[in-house]
Parts: C-alpha cells; structure tokens; sequence
C-alpha cells in the first residue's frame, strides 16, 4: 500500500460570529456532553428512536468496543451500529482540533484510537455486536447488519483523525479495514457479491482512496455502486441462509426493497425513492466516486435524484423525508409538515452530497442548497445549549398533538437528551466542526466562494482571501484578496437565488455589472490586491409553495437571506398560530435582539387574528364572514425554536 502520511492543511479559519459561536460550542459543550452519553456517565433521559425499535436503556457505546477489546465482560447493546456514534464523535473531535488544539481533548481520543485498534480483528474486521454476540454471522445479513455502514463511519473518522493529527495509527485501522472489505467482496467466485444495507461505505472508501492514493479503494466504492440492485434478491437469499426470523433489526425486513435503494440497478432507478438517509449517502457515494471515475452513468443518477429530490421532495428548510415509516421519501411533492420526518442526518447528509456536486460542478444551485441546509434544516437539529438534539425536524407542530395522536408521536416539540438511534447528534456536530471545508470548492484555476461565513483563508498559490460578513443578519460582504505573486486566477461568486434580482457588486471600490453564468459571477484575478464588495438582498421575501404541493396551498412562508422563519407559541400567546392570517403585503418589522436566543434577527409580521369559536359550539356552520382583530405576529428563524417554554410552531402560515 502506497500510503501519503502528509497531514492535510486546514487553511480556513472561520471568523463568522454566528458559526464561530456553534464551533466552540461542539467544542465546550456538544463533545464533552456526548462523550458522557457514550460511555454510560451522564444522567440523561434517553429517548426512544421514533420508530420504537425499544431501546433505550443507555449508550453502551464506549462498552461495546471495551467488551469487543477484551477489556471488559458482558454482550453488545444497542442497534448493530452503535459503534458509528463513537466512530463520527471522533471524527467531530478531530476537525475541532483544526480550529481548536485541545490537549485533554487529545489524550481521549488519542486513547479512543487504541481502543478501536485493540477492539479491531488482525484481520481489519471491525463491528463489535458481531465479534461480541454473532461471531458466526459477519456479512451474512447485510440488509440490515450495517456492518460496512459501521466501518465506512470509522474509516471517515480514521481519515479525518489522521489528516488533522497526522496519527498513522488512526490510518492503520481505516486502511486494515477498508483491506478486509476488499478481500471479501467483489465479483471474484469466492467473494459476497453484495454490499451493504445502509450506503455510506462508499463514500467513505473515496476519502481513503484520496488519502492513500490506493486504486483498490477507489474501485471498492465503484463495485458496491455498480453492483447495487443487479440482483434485486440478494438480500431476500442473505436473510434466508442466514435463518429468516432471526432479525437483527425488527421490521426491517418488510421494508420494501426500494428502501434500500436495492430494487433495480441504480442506471435504472429513476427517482430518489426510500429511506432518506440511504439515499442522500448514497449520492454523495456516487459523486464521489464520478469525481474520479468519470463514470457517466453514475453521474447521470446524481442530477436525476439531485433534481428528484430538490425540485420535488424538499421542504423549505431543506429537510428531506415526508413519513415517518421506513424514515422515508414518499412521492413528488407530498410534503405534509405535521406528520413529516426531516431526520437531522438527511440535512447533513444533504450538505454533504451538495459539496460533491460542487466539486463536480459549479453551479450555484447546489452551493444555494448547501446553505440551506447550513442555516435551518441541519442546525434546527440541535439545542442552543448544545446538549439536546432533534431526530424529527417538523415544520409544524403541538405539543398536545405529538402526545395524543399516535400518528404525530415521532414529532417531539423538544429537543431530547439523547437517542436510543443517536445517529443525528454526532452527525451534526462533524458537520459544524468541519464547516471550514464546505466554504470554498477549487478546481482548474478558479476559486469558488460560495458561503458567505466570514472566514481567513489561504491556498495553494500563496493567495489569502479575509472575508467579512455578519451573514446571515447582514447581506454586505467583504473579500479583501491578498495574492502576492500576483497569480492569475479566476475568483467565482455565488449570487445567492434569494437575491438574483437585486445585488451589487463592486470590485476595487467601483461599481461592476458581470453576468451571471450558473449562480456564479467570475472575477478575473492578477492584482496583488482586490477588494471586492457584495451587497445581497436582505429584504423580507414572503414564499408560497409550489401549488402542487397540496400542504402549503395557499400558505406563506418567510424568508430573509438564507434563513427560514417560524412563529413559536413563545412569542404569540396561543397555541392556535393557524388563527394568524398574513397578506403577503404585510408590513413587516426587522428587529436584531442580540439577546434573545443567543442573538437572532426576529421579524413583526402585521397580522389578522381570528377568533377562536366557541368550544360549546356546532362545529359546522354555514359560513360567515370571518371576524378577525389586527395582530402582531412574531416570527423567529427556524433553527432557534424549541429553545424557550415548550410549545405549537409553524413554519407556513395562512394566507
Ligand atoms: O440506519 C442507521 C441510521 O439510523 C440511519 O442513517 C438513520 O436514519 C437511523 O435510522
Ligand atoms: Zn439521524
């Protein structure tokens, strides 16, 4: 094996207030929290996952791999993937140390990483529910084993570890690994012809690959895609050999195989169609991998499901994922808000596939939703403390209905203390300490900035770019451009679709009209310094749906800069916030109010309010002219709900 032991260079620091707040919060708050959670030491109330696969006894997660090391006695708790919350809390400590060296912090995960190596076969083997309790049956049920699901999370935590620290130990056991998987699966006779439940191996294996410059990896990944779906019953013939009731997940079996993305190959599968997660891994997977194979058809699934989902599946916060059963995507705009599921991990795992595509292409279209993800449907999955964590992002909900109606109890209207499936909250915390990473994408000779978060950057070329911003309170941006070798370069900016009909540019204090080609506006660079000004559209926008998206016929939303807006019963005394009606002519009143929920920029939209009917009342009556008294609504972006006394929400309002 060729192997680069050249630690990677982290060259964006992130000056944003707002994003720099949320990093070392992962960093005081969000890691030490779940490095509690995880090894059994806090006293937390731990959730069951919404769909009540019963457990949620406690973590276990840290005596998995004790048990798996031989360090300590018992059997494996826990889904057969618990091991991945570790996995991707190491891989969160990791970026953290890029922006926030940390010695005690170091000690634990330097340990962490023996652990993982002593609970690791000689082989590379790693998944502790298989070493500890079902030796017999590794890779025999990977419909719902998730063991290469399990050892993808680690092989990202292994190379984010070893780029950010250098730690050629962390390495050894994603490169051991990643070589066992390649002994046992492909299209020789002797090997599985299959691939995983749960894509996320795939895209793992290309952040080896592009560490170690190992081509074996690089086809891995391909060979999982390409093979994925060939024979539709690979797993019905895996779970029949290996004993048809003996389910290591309940109910996963009667998932319909589109669920797993496994009914068809994928050239054929048309639509972005199951499990939401699942499928937005397994897109960033396939860019992944086009991004060096050029493989067209892989390519081609990634527009058809990038469009299917986004133009079709997509709230307006960026959440994916319209039901609750199977955690799933259901059909083209079928977007209910009260009974929807917008798992955290699917926004994160929406951003991810967004930077692949940039790296493939530079389109602002994917950079915009990027953003989006970044600013409401991601974020909205953690508390402001830090230490509380939405599984379920609605985008509308009552406490009263998420307790009484069995059919929204997967809604919580507060965040909780922890998971028994606690995918979401470590999830989201890789996701914020590797931000510095999803600002930029450069290719050619050109330097994409596609985020507004303020940042100091440095590259390559010697060239350094300051950029300054209060986003996403303010839309005025600042590049100053430091580029001492005066190299030519091409310098794209994204002009956000929220602003498309009204922006100014200036380069060099003068007044600039380029055209737009793709979202991006190009700016040649040769000078030793520029200055280049952005002004964005930070006007209020009132939004309507699409109007076949029969949820959000003729309601209004509200959108300033990238940032979603809600009303919360907190603000506006009644639980009933369908009772508000809003013109879209409605004045509107832009207040920041650096104290409330740690400094947000809350909006008075001008209101009519109906009167509740009597309770004693028919229900049904002939229609009269409604009566309603002008009243205040108070909006707060989306992301900060849930963070006061617990209460209704809405994100779409009435007309
Ligand atoms: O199956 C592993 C993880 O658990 C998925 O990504 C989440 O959606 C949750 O079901
Ligand atoms: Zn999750």
């Amino acid at each position: 094996m060729q192997t680069l032991f050249k630690p990677k260079l982290n060259h964006v620091d992130i000056t944003s207030k707002f994003w720099s707040h949320y990093q070392q919060l992962v960093v005081k708050e969000v890691l030490p929290y779940q490095w509690s959670v995880m090894n059994d030491e806090a006293s937390v109330d731990i959730s069951e996952d919404p769909q009540n696969n019963g457990i949620n006894k406690n973590s276990h997660a840290i005596a998995n791999l004790k048990i798996a090391a031989g360090q300590q006695k018992g059997h494996h708790y826990g889904f057969p993937f618990q091991d991945t919350d570790v996995y991707k809390w190491l891989e969160a400590a990791a970026y953290s140390f890029s922006y926030q060296p940390n010695n005690d912090l170091k000690t634990i995960t330097d340990t962490l990483v023996s652990l993982i190596a002593d609970a690791q076969e000689d082989n590379g083997y790693l998944s502790t529910l298989f070493q500890i309790d079902e030796p017999q049956r590794k890779f025999k049920r990977l419909q719902q084993s998730h063991e290469l699901y399990t050892m993808g999370h680690y092989i990202e935590a292994g190379v984010a570890y070893y780029q950010v620290t250098g730690s050629g130990k962390a390495l050894t056991i994603a490169t051991k690994m990643a070589d066992c998987i390649c002994r046992n699966f492909g299209a020789d006779p002797d090997q599985i012809h299959g691939y995983d439940g749960h894509p996320e191996i795939e895209l793992a294996l290309v952040k080896l690959y592009e560490v170690t410059n190992d081509q074996r990896y690089l086809d891995m990944a391909h060979y999982f895609l390409v093979e994925r779906g060939t024979d539709p019953d690979f797993f019905d013939k895996q779970n029949i050999a290996d004993g048809l009731e003996r389910d290591l997940i309940p109910n996963m079996r009667d998932m319909p195989r589109t669920y797993y993305q496994a009914d068809k190959p994928i050239k054929d599968q048309q639509t972005a169609e199951g499990h939401a997660v699942r499928v937005v891994y397994l897109c960033t997977g396939m860019a992944s991998v086009a991004l060096y194979t050029h493989d067209q058809t892989l390519l081609d699934a990634c527009h058809r499901f990038w469009n299917d989902i986004v133009k079709r599946r997509m709230y307006i916060t960026g959440n994916i994922g319209s039901t609750t059963t199977g955690e799933s995507l259901t059909y083209d705009y079928d977007l209910p808000n009260d009974t929807m599921y917008g798992e955290t991990c699917a926004s994160v795992g929406m951003a991810f596939f967004a930077k692949k595509m940039l790296q493939l292409e530079s389109k602002g279209e994917y950079a915009d939703i990027l953003e989006k993800e970044l600013f409401n449907g991601s974020l909205s999955g953690m508390s402001l403390d830090g230490k509380h964590f939405f599984y379920v992002n609605p985008l509308e909900a009552d406490p009263k209905a998420s307790a009484l109606n069995p059919g929204k109890s997967h809604v919580l209207t507060h965040r909780a203390d922890w998971f028994g499936c606690a995918c979401c909250p470590a999830n989201l915390a890789r996701l914020i300490t590797s931000l510095s990473d999803y600002l930029y994408t450069e290719k050619d000779n050109t330097i994409l900035a596609h985020q507004f978060i303020a940042n100091k950057a440095a590259f390559n070329n010697k060239v350094s770019i300051n950029q300054k911003s209060d986003f996403p309170w303010s839309g005025d941006v600042l590049f100053e451009i430091t580029n001492p070798e005066n190299c030519e370069f091409r310098f794209g900016i994204r002009i956000p679709q929220w602003s498309l009909g009204n922006y100014q540019l200036s380069i060099n204090g003068h007044l600039a009209s380029i055209s737009i080609d793709d979202g991006f506006v190009y700016i040649p660079v040769n000078e030793s310094k520029m200055t280049i000004t952005l002004s964005l559209d930070m006007s209020v926008k009132f939004m309507a749906a699409s109007n076949r998206i029969v949820a959000d016929q003729n309601k209004i939303a509200v959108q300033r800069g990238p940032v979603i807006y809600c009303a919360e019963e907190a603000d506006n005394h009644t639980s009933q916030l369908g009772l508000y009606h809003v013109s879209p002519k409605a004045n509107v009143l832009v207040k920041k109010e650096p104290t409330l929920l740690n400094g947000v920029t809350t909006l008075d939209v001008s209101a009519q309010e109906e009167e509740l009917t009597n309770a004693d009342d028919n229900p049904y009556q002939p229609l009269t002219s409604e009566k309603t008294i002008p009243a205040n609504l108070r909006l707060i972006p989306y992301y900060a709900w849930a963070n006061r006394t617990e209460g209704a929400m809405r994100v779409w309002l009435n007309r």
